[in-house]
């Protein structure tokens, strides 16, 4: 006789069932609305960021199985503006012992791989340059989608590059029209170098130059960009920039960004200032992996990266149940030119604006109501204060101050007690980067998403990027008491982006 559940059992598994099938409610209490996160499990590097007819493609390093590092794949999302991410199916498979690990997209706009299968006046395909790591060895492989990504081939012929090495991977890939072949830009992590190659089709590679030692050298390198940005206030001038990530030896502990600026004549990178020399492009502690979008048109012009928010001290504790892991928000890149030389300022990209709820911001005065998603702007001007900030609490004795100092000057996020329950060490912390006067006042646009903490000091100037798991929200705001001229902050509450069911 078949096996029959009783009816209650059977009514319990069909509500199991259907719960299993339904989109997450993308409202779990540390969740982000309007910064990227995975509906389900672990997410770290952002991966193949690429612009094709119309959308923006997020591919990201993803465990489809589990809540922590594992089974490396290629998760995948899609967004018209880059905000508002559908998500795809997983894109590429760890399979055979060999997991997906960082890499980029390129679109072969003139078919020069021989994948693209378009016959009429466009050619192209999408191309995937990944790490496939396995086997004792880590080499790099090629994946195509001739149907806006929506499927990929992985090569036959991989690896396209293998020199047995253990350690060597994260290609990025992009055309250099100077010398019409592409090039990738890949790392030794434990020698600290950046090896680059040169394409004629993407599958046969032939090295170029290495760059490193230089700069932080206290971990692995790991996740290089390059690309070239113009400089504000100098019209038709750029310089290189060559971003590449350390772990740990970061600047506020474990993993970190850091950037070098300089040229690139389509062989060599090289540096305008000396080895020694260390410049971070975000102080806080959980901005890493960033990586550039290829492909922007050129009617658009800019060139935008977002980094993975987290830390590899503890990302796999981090307290947030049934996803893991958050991208920060895309950031537009430029240099600027100051008193230390060329630096890289980034800012939040301008399509953020219509997430305002209102046009007009709330002034900050005595204890305000902070909702979970807003942006902050704060102008402190001179005066006889020490420091100037902003304090984010709530009921529990939570809190997390965004602040300046004035000696020295810096600005800083201090989130030693935005957690009473701690799961991590190496969690608490104060992190602080050098600030300078812009035009007699210093503004700082703090971004709040629930769990993560953007501050963009300066326009952009010096970035600090930190996760905050407070045991419920963070639900008041206030003005730090300051002596002397009284600082100015405006809140505009921000809209979710998950308030779709797709
Ligand atoms: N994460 C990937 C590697 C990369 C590291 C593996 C950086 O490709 O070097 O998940 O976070």
């Amino acid at each position: 006789m078949p096996h029959r559940l009783t009816r209650p059992l059977a009514v319990a598994t069909a509500a199991l069932t259907f719960l299993a099938a339904q989109p997450p409610a993308y409202d779990e209490p540390l969740r982000p609305q309007f910064h990227f996160t995975p509906a389900r499990y672990f997410m770290n590097d952002p991966n193949g960021l690429v612009f094709y007819k119309g959308e923006y493609h997020l591919f990201y390093q993803h465990n489809p199985l589990g809540e922590q590092w594992g089974h490396m794949s290629w998760g995948h999302a899609v967004s018209p503006d880059l905000l508002h991410w559908r998500h795809l199916p997983v894109a590429l498979h760890e399979a055979d012992g060999v997991m997906i690990f960082s890499g980029s997209v390129v679109v072969d706009w003139h078919n020069t791989s021989g994948f693209c299968t378009a016959t009429g006046a466009d050619r192209s395909c999408l191309v995937a340059v990944y790490t496939g790591h396995g086997h004792g060895k880590q080499t790099q492989n090629l994946a195509y989608s001739n149907d806006r990504g929506r499927t990929w081939m992985k090569y036959a012929k991989n690896p396209v590059l293998d020199p047995g090495l253990k350690d060597f991977r994260d290609p990025k890939a992009f055309w250099h029209e100077p010398t019409r072949r592409w090039i990738m830009v890949t790392v030794l992590p434990d020698q600290h170098k950046v090896r680059l190659f040169a394409s004629a089709d993407l599958k046969a590679w032939t090295p170029l130059s290495d760059f490193g030692p230089a700069g932080a050298t206290g971990g692995v390198w790991e996740c290089p960009d390059l690309f070239q940005l113009p400089i504000e206030g100098e019209p038709g001038r750029t310089r290189w920039v060559l971003d590449v990530d350390i772990n740990p030896g970061g600047i506020a502990g474990g993993s970190a960004g850091q950037y070098f600026i300089g040229t690139f004549d389509g062989t060599r990178f090289v540096a305008d200032e000396p080895a020694e020399r260390t410049r971070w492009a975000d102080y806080g502690a959980d901005f890493y992996a960033s990586l550039s979008f290829s492909d922007i048109p050129a009617t658009d012009g800019r060139r935008i990266w977002m980094g993975w928010t987290s830390n590899w001290l503890y990302t796999n504790d981090e307290p947030s149940v049934t996803w893991r892991g958050a991208q920060s928000i895309p950031r537009a890149l430029t240099l600027r030119r100051g008193r230390d030389g060329l630096r890289l300022v980034q800012t939040p990209v301008a399509e953020i604006e219509r997430l305002r709820t209102a046009p007009a911001p709330t002034v900050i005065t005595g204890i305000t109501v902070l909702p979970g998603s807003a942006e902050i702007q704060l102008d402190v001007k001179p005066g006889a204060w020490t420091e100037a900030g902003i304090r984010l609490s709530n009921d529990a004795g939570e809190d997390v101050i965004v602040g300046v100092t004035r000696v020295p000057l810096e600005v800083f996020v201090d989130r030693r007690r935005s957690r009473r329950t701690p799961f991590h060490g190496a969690y608490p912390g104060r992190h602080a980067g050098p600030l300078a006067w812009r035009d007699g006042r210093l503004t700082l646009r703090v971004l709040f998403d629930r769990s993560v903490i953007e501050v963009f000091a300066g326009d952009g100037e010096t970035v600090i990027t930190d996760r905050v798991f407070p045991t419920q929200p963070l639900d008041r705001l206030e003005l730090l008491p300051v002596r002397g001229a009284q600082p100015e902050a405006r809140l505009w509450t921000l809209a979710s982006v998950w308030n779709r069911r797709d």
